[in-house]
């Protein structure tokens, strides 16, 4: 054993938070999420590891051992976190690949840290991969790691996997860096996207500013061949619909009804604080029809977890505020004494207290302006095994893709919104049941398991010939 790992997880943060205890020790707990529980059992097989930040910035840490899992952990400087973090990743990309729900800001310095740390993350992966190993790139804070690992590393296998959309080429068009970026992608066997038009963006994107051919879903570079394809990520469907069947939750969940005052409907909204997100679309919906009176006093609540999220970027501090203040006007108009329509939230949760949550809540609503995937609509789904519960959800979201059979919403469309939360409300047990039972059967086949095994099925898989040794006819869209 030469202490290096056939197969690499490489993202911004590692799968753990440090806790530091009463006594002053520091301890590290498994964050809660379905990538880690996806890969855990390959990290096992395969003698795993996982390359990220730790979280705590001016710190390094040595490598460490959790749950079976080899830790490396990467640092970032305070000015990183600020340029490469908050700065190029979450007010650069976040935005402009959200279609510009909020401004994109382009600033040199922020870029210029962006490829530091990613060279860093790199060079941390080339030392830390075992020949031939199979390495795997999270997310849109790593675009340049796939070909500065390729170019240290030529033996490994590279995937990389966007969570978030990819953009129309227009909108890509302005970054100053587009160039550098696509290459940097280029650098992987397989690009993978959450749906086949992020896919389809970003081949017509190499075609535009390339000049690169491609046939189907391989992109032709002269000496290898790049797939692209959509692998829609998934929840943990089984782990779910066990626990919201133990006794302990349902309790909880009746119990969470009562402390809302048994209203007749619990609406529910469960988001990161974020302006992609929709979060105040959904409450000037919900507003109106309070003010209109189609819904009576003290029919519906409305439960609005907003969990803190990139707190020292400008535009999220703004959305606090915002946000904040429409609750607190819509409480200050239609409370009565003992009840306020809205309850507002921003604090994070245990993964119990939010599947008792889904469990109590008789309409999700999910509506962002654009989104990758967004798991929790399919949380809801996999916590409903009776049936019972209806979504209502974006069309922008990824997820209304595969879930069809959801009340299906324009964001921007406020009567629109207005229309399916109450459709979903007024909606027969019978006619939720019919949606609902075919919502979890897309949610149960395909699910976060079912996704991490398709990716790396499809990057262990063998490419087909490069350019140079191809006539085949290109295609063009
Ligand atoms: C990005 C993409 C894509 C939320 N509050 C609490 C909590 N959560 C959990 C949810 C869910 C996750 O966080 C949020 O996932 P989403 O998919 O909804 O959204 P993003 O954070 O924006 O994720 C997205 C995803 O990556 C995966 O590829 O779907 O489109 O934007 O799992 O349950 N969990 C706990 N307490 C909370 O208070 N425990």
């Amino acid at each position: 054993m030469n202490g290096r790992s056939s197969f690499l997880i490489v993202a911004n943060r590692l799968p753990v938070d440090r806790s530091i205890e009463p006594d002053g020790t520091a301890s590290w707990r498994r964050s809660p999420g379905g990538l880690v529980t996806a890969i855990a059992p390959v990290m096992q097989r395969r003698h795993g590891a996982w390359l990220g930040w730790h979280g705590a910035p001016d710190e390094t840490l040595e490598p460490l051992e959790q749950d079976g899992m080899n830790l490396i952990p990467v640092p970032l400087s305070a000015r990183e976190v600020e340029l490469y973090y908050e700065g190029f990743s979450n007010a650069t990309l976040w935005p402009l690949y959200h279609d510009v729900v909020a401004p994109a800001i382009f600033e040199r310095e922020m870029w210029d840290a962006y490829r530091a740390v990613n060279e860093r993350f790199a060079v941390a992966a080339a030392e830390a991969a075992d020949e031939g190993a199979v390495v795997w790139v999270q997310d849109y804070q790593l675009q340049l790691v796939p070909a500065m690992l390729r170019k240290l590393r030529p033996d490994l296998r590279i995937g990389f996997f966007l969570h978030i959309p990819f953009p129309p080429v227009e909108l890509f068009w302005r970054l100053p860096w587009r160039k550098e970026l696509v290459e940097g992608l280029l650098g992987a066997d397989l690009v993978g996207f959450q749906l086949p038009g992020g896919a389809s963006n970003f081949r017509r994107l190499c075609r535009r500013l390339l000049g690169l051919p491609y046939k189907g879903n391989e992109l032709f570079l002269d000496d290898r061949v790049v797939t692209t394809a959509a692998f829609p990520i998934s929840v943990d469907f089984g782990e779910l619909d066990t626990l919201v069947r133990e006794p302990h939750i349902i309790q909880r969940a009746k119990e969470i009804r009562a402390e809302l005052g048994d209203p007749e409907h619990v609406l529910l909204g469960v988001d990161r604080l974020d302006y992609t997100k929709g979060i105040g679309q959904r409450l000037e919906a919900f507003r109106e029809l309070l003010e209109e009176g189609t819904l009576a006093p003290g029919e519906a609540v409305f439960v609005q977890i907003a969990t803190p999220s990139r707190e020292r970027v400008e535009e999220y501090r703004r959305l606090r505020d915002d946000i904040e203040l429409q609750v607190g006007r819509i409480n200050g108009e239609h409370s009565t004494l003992g009840l306020q329509p809205v309850q507002y939230f921003h604090q994070s949760y245990g993964r119990e207290e939010l599947a008792a949550l889904y469990l109590a809540a008789d309409v999700m609503v999910v509506t962002p302006l654009r989104d990758g995937m967004n798991l929790v609509a399919k949380e809801y789904v996999s916590c409903h095994h009776d049936l019972s519960g209806a979504l209502v959800l974006s069309e922008f979201a990824g997820a209304a893709d595969e879930l069809r059979q959801a009340y299906l919403v324009n964001p921007y469309d406020v009567e629109d919104v207005k229309r399916q939360m109450m459709a979903a409300m007024r909606s027969t047990p019978h006619e939720l049941a019919r949606r609902m039972r075919t919502m979890r059967r897309r949610v149960a086949t395909y699910d976060v398991d079912r996704w991490a095994s398709e990716f790396l099925n499809a990057l262990e898989s063998p490419a087909s010939e490069p350019a140079t040794s191809r006539t085949a006819s290109w295609q063009s869209d």
